[in-house]
């Protein structure tokens, strides 16, 4: 007689309680794209506008791919400026490395095929570095064209409407002369602070520019190592660094928070397409 007394009161609480089907359901959290494939796409788009191809390669590379053909030697001193990761290679073999650049894409590319060429390489690289704004491993964006006849302004042009398309039409631009082994001219690239609109601030030092990337002409030996007339084509080329272009866009100071994948710091950007 309990037994059926229990069993009345549980079934008359059941018949109490109410179900409201106006309460939403669980929600599941949704994925999107990470900060920097946001970046790295819209950098990618724009260039696509000017006719350049994504062109992507190993990232376990062979010492000619990723040094000697850029007219770097052994012994040259401006292997010093991106500390390698070599990795266990057989004797007598081509040493081979954990690429320091997406150049040797470039150099794939050229090697395969003859100008016109236009692309973009996007990928990781490494470099022995360590600290809130080096990463070991980090995003590169290079671009490279080549044809007959490109000179120095085809490289300004083509430099001048994508810091406009990404920037926004106010931004100013400036080159100054600088060095890297594979080019010759070479020049970094400033544009006026986008933060401070060039009044001064921490991004841009208060110099009123902030260095975006590193480019020039294509050294004629790079061209030459490639089997492409040197006489005939002329080339430009420039490299940039996804993390360090969507840090200043962001105002971000750790270069870390852009791999620690912590959901905190994600989902502030998350823009699910
Ligand atoms: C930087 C500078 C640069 C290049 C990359 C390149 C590639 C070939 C031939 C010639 Cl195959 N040049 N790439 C040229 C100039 C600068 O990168 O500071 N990157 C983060």
């Amino acid at each position: 007689a309990r037994l059926a007394e229990l069993h009345e009161q549980k079934r008359q609480a059941d018949l109490q309680r109410r179900l409201d089907v106006t309460i939403p359901g669980r929600q599941h959290k949704l994925g999107g794209l990470h900060l920097l494939t946001q970046v790295r796409l819209e950098l990618e788009g724009i260039f696509a506008e000017l006719g350049f191809h994504v062109a992507t390669g190993p990232q376990v590379e062979t010492d000619f791919h990723n040094f000697e053909a850029l007219a770097m030697p052994k012994d040259h001193p401006a292997r010093d400026m991106q500390d390698t990761f070599y990795l266990r290679s057989e004797p007598g073999r081509d040493p081979l490395v954990l690429r320091t650049h997406t150049s040797p894409v470039q150099i794939r590319t050229m090697l395969a095929q003859k100008p016109p060429v236009r692309i973009i390489s996007p990928g990781k690289v490494y470099r022995k570095d360590d600290d809130p704004t080096h990463s070991p491993m980090f995003q590169q964006i290079e671009g490279l064209c080549v044809d007959e006849g490109i000179t120095m302004a085809d490289l300004k042009g083509t430099l001048l409407y994508f810091v406009q398309r990404f920037f926004g039409p106010g931004i100013g631009l400036r080159l100054r002369p600088s060095f890297f082994p594979f080019t010759e001219p070479s020049a970094e690239m400033d544009v006026s602070c986008f933060i401070c609109n060039s009044k001064g601030c921490n991004v841009c030092k208060h110099t009123g520019w902030v260095e975006i990337l590193g480019c020039g002409m294509v050294h004629p030996n790079v061209l030459t190592n490639c089997g492409i007339d040197a006489e005939k084509y002329t080339g430009f080329a420039w490299g940039m660094g996804v993390e360090r272009t969507t840090m200043m866009q962001y105002g971000i100071t750790d270069i870390r928070v852009l791999s620690e994948n912590d959901v905190r710091f994600l989902d502030q950007f998350k823009n699910v397409v």
